[in-house]
């Protein structure tokens, strides 16, 4: 389908894309009546996967044959990897498909090893990766243990009203951090049948700052060291247990700590230094669970981070409930169905915080019962109290409690915790990679706000509360900032049919400067999209290559708003003509963000979904008010 460029769409050129996409959307759904799109990031995750594997005795020739084809198909042509499409060549993944590669049999002699090789030196060899990495490298005898930060398990004692306690962490990071101080606590090294010497500079890594906590940590980390070589007997043992208990307490019913790859191999690593062989039954789950996170197909082996199948069916319900599907469709209906028996009625990590807080609510995973989200759980309720469910009810009525009740002292919300807002954490030589803490964030907190506003009105003082936060996160551009979406326009997408559904006027100063700052960002084609060094160089800040997401959310925000721009026809007009045949879009570029600056999520559904709900609620806009 294509129109001569100047033509506007008509309502029906766009209700015909929105049939067709709907109908891509509804064939692929499961049996069960979930979706499910891949959630596609980096090769550190297949690499990781081989060197588990290696650690543990159980790498075979099939699994590593496979994984090396997927990671050498994902390396650019400078011989780098990247860690999003079209970013630049990141150095701890260059080394960490590099080692994967070399155990696969690569030569080093080989182009594509020497290019990397050397694009590895030139940007400071082993010396400057990432803590993960050079972790990894240690436990195979190509990184002294004595060189990475101190990380005794002793940090298991700390109450969890004392600084750095494993409860400040967000709970990605205390689920990594717990099994890693048993790993650092072995010391083990198994080693390589090869050498990367071909990647070291013999550089010293630079030094980190001179001042502040960083600085004092600095110190007390060459004191922890010290203690390393002689901890005290008993209380090293009695942290040990309690580590390996607290992990062992963990593991979800699918084999996974947290969904989460990094948790999830950290910990099984951990348990088979603790004494736990490949063949008990809490690894062999384990081990099990992780070969369901494998995707094998023509272009080889990889492993999704995590997998979201929550998230997609409520986004997939809400997109057909935008695009006029009844209530009744199978579709909804079961989907709808299928939610309903993945609330999690547990407590989990986040009662240290909210003590006495009833539970309720979903994750993001199959099995995740001990984080439950609120990004998610705010999804879910709108896509239910849509979808009209008799039997929802109770299930809606403890998540919005458990929701609410997760509110941070400021009034916003995070993913995960509550207050879990201490930045001493972040000034670790630990936290050189990822957030490490979970603070309220505005895409969060818009998406909490606006299934408030339908549940409770626009009266509630949560709601309230969040729409202040709001307010005052807005950026001095008009826009918001996207912590789990990329980036400004995600933002700025979410905020503002929030703040609509919240009652805030279309015409309220806010929401014009909101879409003064959409219309001054799209791109000339109609479309919209914001690049991922949005998030390290300001400069990129809604700028980028047009992507159907990115262009969907943008235009969910001027619906919201009210507008009948021009803005809206050519955003309209971008999403029609990009259409496939088949009903879907194509997006190469990743427009989900697991960690701004370090870690991107390719979501494979986003494509779909969220054009889905554009068009669909662009097309009712205009039948509505058609004579
Ligand atoms: C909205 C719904 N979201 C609120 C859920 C998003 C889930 C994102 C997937 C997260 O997957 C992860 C999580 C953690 C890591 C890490 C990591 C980084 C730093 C530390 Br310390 C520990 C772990 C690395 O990769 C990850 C992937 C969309």
């Amino acid at each position: 389908m294509s129109f001569t460029a100047g033509t506007l769409p008509s309502a029906s050129s766009a209700a015909l894309a929105l049939d067709l996409a709907c109908d891509h959307l509804i064939g692929l759904r499961s049996a069960e009546g979930w979706w499910k799109g891949e959630l596609q990031t980096n090769v550190t995750m297949d690499a990781e996967d081989l060197l588990l594997r290696e650690f543990l005795g159980i790498r075979t020739a099939d699994e590593t044959a496979e994984a090396a084809r997927w990671i050498r198909s994902q390396q650019r042509e400078d011989g780098t990897w990247a860690n999003f499409h079209g970013g630049p060549g990141d150095l701890s993944t260059t080394v960490e498909a590099y080692v994967a590669l070399r155990l696969a049999g690569d030569s080093v002699e080989a182009p594509h090893m020497r290019a990397a090789a050397e694009f590895v030196r030139k940007s400071g060899g082993i010396e400057a990766t990432r803590v993960f990495t050079r972790i990894w490298l240690a436990m195979f005898g190509q990184w002294p243990w004595a060189d990475l930060p101190a990380l005794p398990p002793e940090l298991m004692f700390l109450p969890s009203w004392f600084p750095l306690n494993i409860y400040d962490w967000a709970c990605w990071a205390r689920q990594t951090i717990v099994p890693l101080t048993v790993v650092s606590a072995h010391r083990p090294v198994r080693p390589l049948p090869f050498d990367l010497a071909e990647l070291r500079t013999g550089r010293r890594p630079r030094q980190r700052a001179r001042l502040g906590w960083e600085f004092a940590f600095a110190r007390l980390d060459r004191v922890l060291h010290r203690y390393e070589r002689r901890p005290l007997k008993g209380a090293r043992a009695a942290a040990l247990r309690r580590a390996v208990a607290w992990i062992l307490a963990r593991q979800e019913l699918d084999g996974s700590w947290g969904g989460i790859q990094p948790p999830w191999v950290y910990s099984l690593i951990a348990l088979n230094l603790s004494g736990f062989r490949v063949d008990h039954p809490v690894m062999a789950r384990g081990l099990d669970g992780l070969d369901r996170f494998t995707i094998r197909d023509e272009q080889g082996r990889r492993l999704e981070a995590c997998q979201s199948p929550v998230w997609d069916t409520a986004l997939a319900i809400n997109a057909l409930l935008d695009a006029g599907l009844a209530p009744g469709h199978p579709a909804v209906a079961e989907g709808s169905d299928w939610l309903l028996t993945q609330e999690i009625r547990n407590p989990g990590d986040w009662t240290v915080r909210r003590p006495g807080l009833p539970p309720g609510g979903w994750a993001f995973e199959f099995d995740n019962d001990v984080y439950p989200d609120t990004d998610d759980t705010a999804e879910v309720i709108l896509a239910l109290r849509r979808s009209d469910r008799p039997a929802a009810r109770p299930a809606i009525d403890r998540a919005v409690r458990w929701m609410t009740g997760m509110a941070s002292r400021d009034g916003g919300f995070a993913a995960f915790d509550a207050d879990n807002t201490r930045t001493l954490c972040t000034k670790l030589p630990f936290c050189d990679f990822g957030a490490v803490i979970d603070p309220p964030s505005a895409d969060v907190t818009a998406h909490v706000v606006e299934a408030l506003a339908h549940e409770r009105g626009t009266g509630d003082p949560a709601l309230r509360r969040g729409v202040l936060w709001l307010l005052r996160a807005q950026e001095p551009d008009g826009s918001w900032f996207g912590r789990w979406g990329a980036n400004h326009v995600y933002g700025t997408g979410a905020v503002v049919p929030a703040l609509v559904a919240a009652g805030i006027r279309p015409q309220a100063r806010c929401l014009r400067r909101a879409v003064a700052w959409l219309e001054a960002h799209q791109n000339e084609d109609g479309g919209w999209g914001e690049d991922l060094r949005s998030y390290v160089d300001r400069d990129w800040v809604g700028r980028g290559e047009s992507t159907p997401s990115q262009t969907a959310w943008a235009l969910l925000a001027l619906l919201a708003a009210g507008e009948r721009s021009a803005a809206v026809d050519s955003g309209v007009r971008w999403l029609v003509e990009r259409q496939r045949p088949d009903g879907t879009w194509d997006e190469p570029y990743f427009t989900g963000t697991g960690f701004p600056g370090d870690f991107y999520i390719n979501y494979h559904l986003y494509r779909l979904v969220f054009p889905i709900s554009a068009l669909g609620r662009y097309v009712r806009s205009r039948t509505e008010e058609a004579p």
